[in-house]
């Protein structure tokens, strides 16, 4: 048995990727460690759920999604113990390079009629495949099929290749906001957003049981000869030099994982930086187009909607609160022609919209509500903004050194670029389900900008700030949660 050299390479670089996407995949998952199926994620209707942590809907004592993340552990999770932000930043990363590797690999085995080695010609395969597992149940090896495969091989192989890994492309795809918002019906292929991520984790499992199995028939099978086709590409090849390359390149694998864990543990801000210059031009190019068409109807909202960050405490809010919010003025000021200080009737003045969409928070958790006010090209259109503006930062009331202070310090905020703001679907909401926007979810006035992450539509707006670039803000990062989590500042997929 032979293989060409360009199966050892890409084999070996979809291990590693693999291990990388794997991990940090599971990152992203203890960030809200609970499988849905359907379109939302009702509280108390995890289909599966990896925390024993219980958060009612009814709860008297009110609970944010940050409550219901967990920290695992760096071993199992990269970069481990709650970063979610780095998380994804190592999974688009990866999924960059194992898409190429992966498109690489088919084109090859196409252009060199290896494929046939792989892909089956005939629909015997199938029975063929049985019989062959039922030969491994008893202990004997089956035989090899025309192209060196035995059928159960061939098949898994094909599967895997053919089928599953373009699956969790797919289903990976189906998570993105900036994706689902412009083609709602595409989430629906798979039965709803919550059911494409728990299919995409369905999918992780999957290639774990292959794993197991492919690595036990390596070793059934006898090492050192199959090590030998899978290190340098044939049987006659030395055995010994063979393992030695083998071992190097797992312990190469585990080296990478290690140090990718450990930077990221103790340079986060660095690894933020690093990984965004590969992860933020992906988004840009993947999303820069995909403006929201959501049109969901009145039987679609969801019977709860979660929240996510607490109510500003302090007194100047709550006064304005206990005020019906007449005396809420919204600054407008920054790179405009005319700052603006407007009471919630001039709002209301400048335009109306209302939309019924699906709330992504980056966490995993989805909700869909009915959203009304004023579009945000409004109230653009109304300040008149001045040349070189690029980025709208939005204020808010609340000081989450008193309500998050695990996280950080520092008043709320968040900045979206000026094209997302002049989106469709973009609006500063001053009702929710057809009331006025209840306190917890960002009275008198919050964003909505439909085709990017909940991180992105700061609840409580304050004041909105126009500005060519947001460095010096904070932390420098755009915005509360990118400064103290690490998110990426695109927060379109
Ligand atoms: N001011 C402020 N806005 C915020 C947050 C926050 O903590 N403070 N959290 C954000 C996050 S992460 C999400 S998912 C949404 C949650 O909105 P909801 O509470 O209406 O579901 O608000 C966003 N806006
Ligand atoms: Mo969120």
């Amino acid at each position: 048995m032979t293989l060409p050299i360009w199966v050892v390479v890409t084999h070996f670089l979809n291990m590693l990727l693999m291990t990388l996407l794997a991990r940090s995949g599971i990152e992203v998952l203890s960030a809200h460690p609970k499988l849905y199926a359907g379109d939302a994620s009702p509280p108390g209707r995890a289909v599966l759920r990896f925390s024993k942590k219980v958060f009612a809907p009814d709860s008297r004592r009110l609970w944010t999604s940050q409550d219901e993340e967990e920290s695992w552990s760096p071993v199992v999770a990269l970069p481990g113990r709650g970063n979610l932000g780095l998380g994804r930043h190592w999974h688009f990363l990866s999924v960059q390079f194992w898409v190429l590797t992966g498109a690489v690999y088919v084109a090859l085995l196409f252009a060199s009629g290896d494929w046939r080695r792989i892909v089956p010609q005939t629909a015997a395969v199938v029975p063929h495949a049985i019989n062959a597992a039922g030969a491994y149940l008893e202990f004997r090896f089956p035989p090899d099929g025309p192209y060196g495969y035995n059928a159960a091989q061939q098949l898994s192989y094909f599967l895997v290749i053919f089928v599953l890994a373009p699956l969790q492309i797919a289903t990976g795809a189906a998570m993105s906001p900036a994706v689902i918002a412009r083609f709602p019906r595409y989430a629906r292929i798979f039965g709803g957003k919550q059911s494409a991520r728990s299919l995409h984790f369905a999918g992780l499992c999957a290639f774990a049981v292959f794993l197991l199995i492919h690595t036990t028939m390596v070793v059934i099978h006898g090492l050192p000869k199959e090590m030998a086709v899978i290190a340098l590409g044939s049987e006659a090849a030395n055995r010994t030099v063979a393992l030695a390359v083998a071992g190097a390149g797992l312990l190469s694998i585990v080296a990478i994982n290690v140090v990718a864990t450990a930077a990221s543990l103790r340079r986060p801000r660095r690894m933020q930086r690093l990984l965004g210059r590969f992860v933020d031009p992906m988004e840009r190019t993947l999303v820069r187009r995909l403006r929201s068409r959501q049109r969901y109807g009145a039987d679609d909202i969801s019977a709860y909607h979660r929240v996510n960050g607490r109510p500003p405490p302090d007194a100047a809010y709550r006064a304005l609160a206990e005020g019906g919010f007449e005396d809420y003025r919204l600054v407008v000021s920054g790179m405009v022609e005319r700052p603006l200080a407007l009471s919630l009737q001039d709002l209301r003045a400048l335009g109306w919209a209302d939309q019924i969409t699906k709330h992504n928070c980056i966490q995993g958790w989805t909700d869909i509500a009915g959203w009304a006010g004023v579009p945000l090209a409004a109230v653009l259109d109304a300040a008149g903004t001045l040349p070189g503006a690029r980025y709208l930062v939005f204020h808010a009331f609340d000081d989450k050194g008193q309500t998050e202070p695990q996280h950080g310090d520092g008043h709320f905020y968040g900045t979206i670029p000026i094209w997302v703001a002049r989106s469709p679907q973009s609006i500063l909401a001053l009702e929710m389900n057809g009331e006025p926007l209840r306190i917890e979810y960002g009275a008198p006035a919050r964003v909505r900008v439909e085709n990017q992450l909940g991180f992105k539509m700061v609840k409580w707006v304050r004041a909105i700030e126009v500005v060519d670039d947001y460095a010096a803000l904070g932390q420098g990062q755009g915005g509360w949660r990118e400064d103290h989590q690490y998110y990426a500042n695109a927060a379109g997929i």
